[in-house]
């Protein structure tokens, strides 16, 4: 299935399957023209091409291309789900837009033609360079790959003004009130008549409605109303027509709010307890199966987690729903790794940031899933002169929504420099190794390091005025080698990683002053290929509770007991 929103009166192509393939290598994105390229082998979409044999490691210019069947005279709005790293969009030849946002969903539109079999050629680049793609950098601590991610839908849009999506703002989650905001492009008139259908049987027709800068926005009440939790994720469907089109969009009753420290999801406090996710395997690289996707969820609810932090850029709308389905919450971050200051001192590096987060909120803001906006995971944020970028972060999130709380995952709890920007932020949070990247380079097993550490870090949130917010460890664990048992515990043994993990899950659950915790990581995740990987056995950051093939190390059961158990002695 699709994720959503889906669009009942279109016709609707779904692209996944076999394109033909071209790899280029060392040619320029830009001048790239589709009719010299020789299309040689094949790949499958939604697929990154260097987690496959051939084209492993491989950087460069590759071209993906399909035919899609339309009807005669349509024009297209076509869906990707996310690509990476710079990608280019050609039609019938001609380059109708692009994306230089890895991971991040986009459109593009594509004006009617007299044919009805249209070609449509996708160029990636998997190059690192600083000029052209400022997101990502060969030093970040995963496995940056090319090619398309996730879904690439493509849609007949046949009336001059067309919807691209309704969004929905939970006024009042027990009475089920609703704002919603459809969202219309093309000839947009000053005002329209609305017909919405709520969970496909309670029709409303909304007469006159206002548009302003592209927007209808009307306030109802769902029929039926019930709220969404974790525990009852009820979903309901609401469909939004308009003369000529219609859209379908899914969405949960719930509000999330922050208040003192705690996070309230229906005026419930949460104690969140869950893991960060990269989107990765081995095999698919971060295009990930959807059986795949189901099964990290049925993994991570066997742990006892209700949480998932999805580090370290936007996700998919597929895991979303998924994240819907089943109850998760979810803190969605734009895509942000390290601290190398020479990007940050670029404008090119805060548009990007800034339009990253646009991007994300206007795919993720119907999911009840999705509690927490982030960004800039461990930035500069212990430089003054990095608060103006933080500044506009914060302001572009809040611009688009004001329901969510914001949050950055910051690893400046030195006391000497400390983190600068908290006051910002609606919720503290830390990535923070004791006894991992231990203080004590002399001592085995360092646990002793841990919680001292997580109190220090309370301690100095709350002297720099901060500790009367929500506080989650945003990152927080230990490696192991899958299968590498060892009888003194040491560093890289199963054993290591599940003391570790007991220590650490213990006082999450006891700390009444703890938010919430996403342990690092849910699974190992391939990085580095080259000497930044020392410290990386096997290339792999091996931090995961479960190994890349999610096989489950020994911190698994202990996780379990502790999190399904709430036990705390
Ligand atoms: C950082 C970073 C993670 C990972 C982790 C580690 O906190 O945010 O992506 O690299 O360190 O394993 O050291």
């Amino acid at each position: 299935m699709l994720p959503y929103p889906r669009f009942p009166s279109r016709i609707v192509h779904d692209l996944s399957g076999v394109w033909k393939f071209a790899f280029l290598g060392d040619v320029d994105l830009d001048t790239l023209d589709p009719a010299t390229v020789r299309f040689d082998d094949e790949l499958f979409v939604p697929g990154v091409f260097d987690a496959t044999p051939a084209y492993a490691g491989k950087r460069g210019v590759a071209c993906f291309r399909t035919v899609v069947t339309t009807s005669a005279g349509a024009a297209g709005w076509v869906r990707f789900g996310g690509c990476g790293f710079n990608t280019r969009v050609f039609v019938d030849g001609v380059l109708r837009g692009g994306c230089d946002l890895p991971y991040s969903g986009f459109a593009v539109e594509i004006p009617p033609s007299p044919h009805t079999e249209r070609t449509l050629v996708v160029a990636v680049d998997n190059r690192f360079d600083r000029e052209r793609q400022v997101l990502l950098e060969p030093w970040y601590d995963f496995y940056c790959y090319g090619g398309i991610y996730r879904d690439v839908v493509w849609t007949e849009v046949a009336s001059a003004c067309f919807i691209d999506r309704a969004r929905v703002t939970t006024l009042d989650s027990a009475r089920g009130a609703v704002r919603l905001d459809i969202l219309l492009r093309g000839s947009v008139p000053a005002s329209c008549d609305l017909n919405v259908i709520f969970n496909g049987k309670h029709a409303t027709r909304v007469k006159g409605v206002g548009v302003v800068n592209g927007v209808a926005g009307v306030e109802l009440v769902v029929p039926e109303a019930r709220a969404w939790s974790p525990e009852e994720p009820v979903l309901h469907t609401l469909t939004v027509e308009t003369e000529g089109d219609a859209v379908t969009e899914r969405f949960g009753l719930r509000t999330i709010k922050v208040e003192g420290p705690a996070i309230l999801l229906n005026e419930t406090p949460l104690k969140l307890k869950g893991y960060c996710r990269h989107e990765a395997h081995p095999q698919f690289g971060p295009a990930l199966p959807d059986m795949q996707l189901l099964q990290d969820l049925q993994l991570l609810r066997d742990l006892g987690c209700n949480f998932v932090r999805g580090s370290h850029y936007p996700q998919s709308q597929r895991f979303l729903d998924l994240c819907d389905e089943l109850g998760f919450l979810v803190w969605e971050e734009a895509l942000g790794w390290g601290t190398m200051k020479e990007q940050w001192d670029r404008t090119a590096f805060a548009d990007a940031n800034v339009a990253q987060i646009e991007a994300m909120i206007a795919n993720s803001y119907n999911h009840p899933c999705v509690i927490l906006w982030g960004f800039l995971n461990e930035g500069q944020s212990n430089l003054a002169e990095y608060r103006p970028l933080y500044e506009r972060c914060f302001a572009a999130v809040r611009g688009l929504d004001r329901t969510r709380p914001v949050t950055y995952a910051s690893n400046r709890t030195a006391e000497t420099s400390f983190d600068l920007f908290l006051d910002l932020a609606d919720v503290v949070a830390f990535n923070i190794y004791p006894g991992w990247y231990a203080h004590d380079k002399d001592a085995v097993r360092p646990l002793h390091e841990i919680v001292p550490c997580i109190h220090k870090c309370q301690q100095l949130a709350a002297e720099h005025g901060q500790g009367d917010k929500p506080f989650i460890l945003s990152e927080i664990g230990a490696a192991a080698l899958y299968g590498w048992r060892d009888q003194l515990h040491a560093h890289y043994s199963e054993e290591y990683q599940a003391e570790y993990l007991e220590t650490v899950c213990r006082e999450v659950v006891a700390n009444d002053r703890i938010t919430g915790v996403s342990l690092w990581q849910f699974c190992d995740c391939r990085t580095y290929a080259n000497a930044h990987a020392l410290g990386r056995p096997r290339t792999f950051n091996n931090k995961g509770t479960f190994d890349e093939y999610r096989r489950p190390k020994q911190a698994a059961q202990v996780v379990k007991q502790i999190f399904i158990r709430r036990y705390s002695g």
